[in-house]
């Protein structure tokens, strides 16, 4: 695990798998914006917390690009589900302001419930084909951008599925 301190937030980058994080009060998935169960990081998350996610997401949808809801967790280890519709890379527009906004209103969200710790997946990285070293400047920034506003967010925990991802993240930590 690499951390940094930024204002009152503990930024981590982990590699590992999302749905495994059971000290995260909160952790965020790549939706699609249906809210359904989907594929990538939203299947694995909607595989482990049961078929009560989908059903109680889809009222909350249609979610559009940069926007984020908050649901429970079901069978989850973690409380909270986080919901963020990132951009398609090269389709939404402007694909950086809607990936930091997804980071932002995710963090907003979890501060308004009192939520300490959360984590995030690099979204957008995956299907919606976001180069993994231009989403991870854009994602850490926006954290460090909205981390002195936070009042009860204290960990922010970067999970990266792949060694690369990790070290794409940690690359990019060393220079915010
Ligand atoms: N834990 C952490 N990261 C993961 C996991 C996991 N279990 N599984 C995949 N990743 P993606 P997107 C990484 O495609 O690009 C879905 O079908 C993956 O390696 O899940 O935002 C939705 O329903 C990649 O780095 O999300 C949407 O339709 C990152 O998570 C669409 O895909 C994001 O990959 C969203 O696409």
């Amino acid at each position: 695990m690499t951390q940094k301190k930024i204002g009152p937030v503990t930024v981590e980058t982990v590699q590992g798998d999302i749905t495994r994080q059971p000290d995260l009060d909160a952790i965020v998935n790549a939706a699609n914006a249906a809210l359904r169960t989907g594929g990538g990081v939203a299947g694995a998350i909607h595989r482990a917390a049961g078929p009560g996610l989908e059903q109680e997401c889809l009222p909350l949808g249609p979610i559009k690009p940069g926007e984020a809801v908050m649901s429970g967790g079901h069978h989850l280890p973690n409380a909270h589900v986080i919901h963020c519709l990132g951009p398609v890379y090269g389709h939404d527009k402007p694909e950086d302001e809607l990936l930091a906004s997804c980071y932002r209103q995710a963090l907003l969200l979890a501060d308004r419930d009192g939520i300490t710790a959360i984590g995030f997946p690099a979204i957008s990285t995956g299907i919606f084909g976001y180069p993994i070293a231009d989403a991870a400047e854009v994602s850490l920034k926006a954290v460090a951008d909205v981390a002195p506003s936070l009042a009860a967010v204290k960990t922010v925990r970067f999970v990266l599925f792949s060694e690369n991802d990790k070290a794409v993240f940690d690359h990019a930590l060393t220079s915010i």
